[in-house]
């Protein structure tokens, strides 16, 4: 089953929408299968968000993401990772739509309150870069035929 890597941010976490966000997923149809929460070591930040090294904005990017804790997440389900960056919405909130997490929660791109793989190659980088394997649990029913 596909999985992707999800995180609330760290202006997410202090705005308490952690439940939020979690149930939206739930609710979805989709499986938890690994969470935590944690702070960011400094050198693992600037890994995960490597392929912005050159932006101009990569280290305040890296300032914001290390500067509290983050429930860093894994979840599976058919297409969920591209459906998970939907239900997301863009990157900066002004642009998210209404009903998004970013349209619903978000005002500016900084604080933007949640991370998601945006591809099978970043979901699978982020995963083994957050989550050892012996983390992330398996269910003995792995299809919910009420949702397939
Ligand atoms: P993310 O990686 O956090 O899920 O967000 P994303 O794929 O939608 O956007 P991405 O292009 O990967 O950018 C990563 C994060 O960098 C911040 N950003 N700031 N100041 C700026 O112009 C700017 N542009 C991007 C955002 O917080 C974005 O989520
Ligand atoms: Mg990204």
């Amino acid at each position: 089953m596909e999985k992707t890597y999800l995180m609330v941010k760290p202006d997410g976490v202090q705005r308490n929408l952690i439940g939020e966000v979690v149930a939206r997923f739930e609710k979805k149809g989709f499986q938890l299968v690994g969470a935590k929460l944690m702070n960011i070591p400094r050198e693992l930040a600037e890994e995960h968000y490597g392929e912005h090294k050159e932006r101009p904005f990569f280290g305040e990017l890296v300032d914001f993401i290390t500067s509290g804790p983050v429930f860093a997440m894994v979840w599976q389900g058919e297409n969920v990772i591209a459906t998970a960056r939907q239900m997301m919405g863009a990157t900066n909130p002004k642009d998210a739509a209404p009903g998004t997490i970013r349209g619903e929660y978000g005002v500016t791109v900084g604080k933007n309150v949640i991370h998601g793989s945006d591809s099978p190659e970043s979901a699978e980088r982020e995963i083994g870069l957050f989550f050892k394997q012996e983390e992330l649990a398996e269910y003995s029913k792995l299809i919910n035929e009420w949702v397939y």
